[in-house]
């Protein structure tokens, strides 16, 4: 069979809606076209930091200069070695039967100083290799351009606050779709801007700017501009090749701590400053960022004595060229939140939580995950997904991540748990509700390196032995589960008490 007719027949469907079978609980079933899949990110995975021509990237620099940020000095610089062995995770995608699988591209394994003029063909061939395997196993690929390691010769320049970093983005995107627009149709140009941004420029991931309120909005303009300029590119000059291109946004759900009308309002505003900080500016109607927002930054920073808004300004064509330019949202759901308004006096320095007016928590006896910030809420993700619905006319969504994490084991019948629940969350959100939701995706396929949490957390379907030679990798109970859903696209009856 040729190569385009084997894509053909195994890409994404965006278009179609199908019939529902909920009636009864035994049979729980998603749409016939509905697609099944799991994710991982190079840097967890991939290892080999330094070998074949790769650049160094952020993360790179940051876990070998400030180890002491790590959990237990940890870093990626082998990790689970899909670098080398991505035939093993192919053939776990195999096992599990799934339509898809979503990784990202190492920008610094491309292009080592971050700039088009020198491609790293080594780079190249790994990942033709990668999407060859794939398509000769029928699994479609999605591919995330950027999931958070910035080449570091690009950070030396300031890396996302640096206006002229979307300049280098585009020249990185036409490089990717000259080289696997023809096995890759379906794109994903950033994950969680909200986390690298944010946690990066305003906190303690890589670069750990730990600018809250300052560099993360700076950051998260030019990734906006950096986003709809890829857009534009690509339905200008390849149309042709590419299908889909999308944004990757996390939105954990945020409830009102009491019923009190204070706590409503302020999370609402959190829900603007957390989702609709990226999402109104490309998903919205009338664009550029949530009108709250504009309202209280502008505020606040000059109460601050701050001469303009900490908060940057698009210019008319750039609201036009960023409104619009997405296929579709990716979106990751882990977990709930509660908010209460902050009735605290604003202080002088900087701050998004401020800015923001809200008190972050979570419920007590909501059950534990192995990771501080992740419980399990599933009834949160019904609400996120219709909470874009109502506010961005329903725009297609694809499911990119959703997942939990465990301490070491096999038997994870509290993953199942999380599976079922929020499963069934998101079937009523389509079925009941009609949200547009055309996949799911679990985070993840493997255990990997969990960023400044090392490898102390473990989010795979797949076990990984770091201490072997060849990083052995082990199915789950979980494994078990997801195969059985991704083959019969209806939730398993499972007995979650084994
Ligand atoms: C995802 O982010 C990432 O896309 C993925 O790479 C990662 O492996 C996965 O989560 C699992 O962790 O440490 O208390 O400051 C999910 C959203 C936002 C969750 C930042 C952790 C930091 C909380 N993440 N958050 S804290």
């Amino acid at each position: 069979m040729s190569w385009t007719l084997i894509t053909s027949l195994v890409v994404i469907t965006l278009g179609c809606a199908d019939a529902y079978n909920i009636e009864s609980p035994n049979t729980l079933c998603f749409p016939e076209h509905f697609s099944f899949g799991v994710a991982t990110a190079a840097y967890q995975i991939e290892g080999a930091w330094n070998v074949s021509g790769k650049g160094e990237s952020i993360w790179d620099r940051y876990t070998h200069d400030k180890p002491e940020r790590i959990f237990s000095r940890q870093n990626g610089d082998v990790t689970t070695d899909s670098y080398h062995l991505y035939k093993d995770d192919v053939s776990m995608l195999v096992q599990l039967g799934v339509q898809h699988y979503r990784f990202s591209i190492s920008w610094p394994r491309i292009l080592p100083s971050g700039l088009s003029n020198e491609v790293n063909e080594d780079g190249i061939r790994y990942y033709l290799e990668l999407l060859t395997e794939l398509n000769n196993h029928g699994i479609t690929p999605i591919v995330t351009m950027y999931h958070w390691d910035l080449p570091q010769a690009l950070q030396d320049l300031g890396g996302w606050t640096n206006p002229t970093i979307a300049d280098y983005f585009v020249d990185y995107a036409r490089v990717l779709f000259d080289n696997f627009g023809s096995r890759a149709k379906t794109w994903l140009t950033f994950n969680e801007p909200m986390s690298f941004c944010h946690d990066g420029y305003g906190g303690n991931d890589a670069p750990g700017a730990r600018s809250s309120g300052f560099e993360d909005y700076m950051c998260a303009h030019h990734v906006l501009r950096a986003h709809g300029m890829v857009y534009r590119m690509y339905r200008d000059e390849y149309a042709d090749k590419i299908d889909y291109v999308g944004i990757t946004l996390d939105f954990s759900w945020l409830e009102p701590a009491t019923t009190s009308e204070d706590d409503q309002k302020a999370a609402e505003i959190a829900r603007q400053f957390y989702m609709g900080w990226y999402a109104h500016p490309i998903f919205s109607k009338t664009g550029d960022y949530p009108p709250i927002m504009r309202e209280r930054v502008d505020a606040i920073s000059k109460l601050q004595h701050f001469p303009r808004s900490r908060l940057p300004r698009f210019t008319p064509e750039e609201v036009k060229m960023i409104r619009g330019s997405a296929d579709f949202l990716g979106l990751n759901h882990y977990t709930t939140y509660l908010i209460s308004k902050n009735k605290g006096k604003i202080s002088l320095l900087p701050s998004f939580e401020e800015d923001m007016g809200g008190i972050i928590s979570q419920k007590k006896e909501w059950p534990k995950s192995n990771s501080t910030w992740l419980k399990v809420v599933p009834w949160g993700f019904r609400k996120s997904l219709n909470w874009v619905r109502l506010e961005y006319d329903n725009p297609k969504v694809f499911i990119t991540e959703n997942g939990m994490s465990l301490e070491r084991g096999l038997k994870d019948s509290r993953r199942i748990n999380y599976l079922d629940g929020y499963l069934k969350s998101l079937l009523m959100a389509m079925a009941k509700d009609k949200c547009r939701v055309y996949g799911y995706t679990y985070w993840s396929l493997l255990d990997n390196f969990e960023w400044t949490r090392g490898f102390s957390e473990r989010f795979g379907l797949y076990d990984v032995d770091y201490e072997s030679p060849n990083k052995t990798r082990t199915p789950r109970s979980s494994a078990h589960y997801f195969k059985e859903l991704a083959q019969t696209r209806c939730i398993p009856a499972w007995n979650y008490t084994t």
